[in-house]
């Protein structure tokens, strides 16, 4: 038997299971990938306040990874919601010493119920320390203006001018992700070379708790599984529409999107994807 690449996740776990790292390893077992978790925080319902987030701490994370590591190993990371300049800075130095071939980083920085996922001040670590070393990084539209610094991003050409100036902190490549703006959702990839565009029609719905993860983790699992890396964009996000697509709620509150869509009622949407040079 051929044995499926091995994922981490690296992130908060999100109770309701829509986001962080349950919507990460929800998303590893339908693209046939191997999940695996480190905690870095507990994030509870409705996290508007720090309050509700209980970080783990850093002996905590480090026998997370080690175990991880020792246990079964590791082809591909994705980070997620890192919190503190702690976490950030032990998590650059695990991922760096076990040399892990693919490592996307989601600069998660605010949930969708406006809830704090990245202190201010960690920021510059972000920046410095985790930045550099990703494979691609994975900013939605308030996440690249906080690292460009405020700036203000209204149109697909701020997008693409925002993926071109995201690549000097050092990642191999940038996906801005547009969904945030009006219109089609288009996402903006740049390599150092090419830009390309991706994009889905609007989807009608407001259950699309978690979609930014699922996204990432859809796009480390198809990086690891070794396609390149417009491949891998297009067809994350052909999975992740379609998840919205099916998106629903048990309540009144914003529901998940469907990890399992594509497999139960195949993928509706096709990515239309331009490449630009
Ligand atoms: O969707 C962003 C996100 C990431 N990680 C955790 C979260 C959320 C949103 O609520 O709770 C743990």
């Amino acid at each position: 038997m051929n044995y499926p690449v091995r994922v981490m996740t690296i992130a908060g776990s999100a109770a309701g299971g829509s986001a962080g790292i349950q919507a990460d390893l929800k998303t590893f077992e339908e693209l046939d990938v191997y999940g695996m978790s480190i905690i870095t925080a507990i994030v509870g319902r409705h996290p508007e306040t720090n309050k509700n987030v209980h970080l783990q701490s850093v002996e905590a994370i480090e026998a997370q990874f080690s175990t991880a590591i020792n246990q079964v190993g590791a082809d591909g990371v994705k980070t997620g919601m890192l919190f503190s300049k702690e976490v950030i800075e032990v998590v650059a130095r695990l991922i760096r010493k076990e040399e892990i071939q693919t490592v996307v980083v989601d600069p998660v920085m605010i949930g969708k119920m406006n809830s704090k996922l990245l202190k201010d001040d960690a920021i510059e670590e972000l920046v410095h320390q985790l930045i550099p070393m990703a494979t691609i990084i994975t900013p939605n539209v308030p996440e690249a203006s906080i690292l460009l610094g405020g700036r203000e991003l209204n149109t697909v050409e701020d997008l693409k001018q925002a993926a071109i100036d995201l690549h000097k902190l050092g990642a191999k490549s940038v996906l801005v992700k547009g969904g945030r703006l009006e219109g089609p959702a288009v996402d903006v990839l740049f390599n150092g070379t090419a830009l390309t565009t991706f994009t889905a029609p609007r989807i009608d719905t407001v259950n699309t708790s978690g979609a930014g993860c699922t996204y990432s983790a859809a796009i480390t699992a198809n990086l690891t599984k070794g396609q390149a890396v417009a491949e891998a964009v297009g067809l994350a996000k052909s999975f992740v529409t379609t998840a919205i697509e099916h998106g629903f709620s048990y309540t009144d509150i914003v529901g998940p999107t469907f990890h399992a869509a594509s497999r139960k009622f195949g993928e509706a949407h096709p990515i239309k994807i331009e490449t630009l040079t």
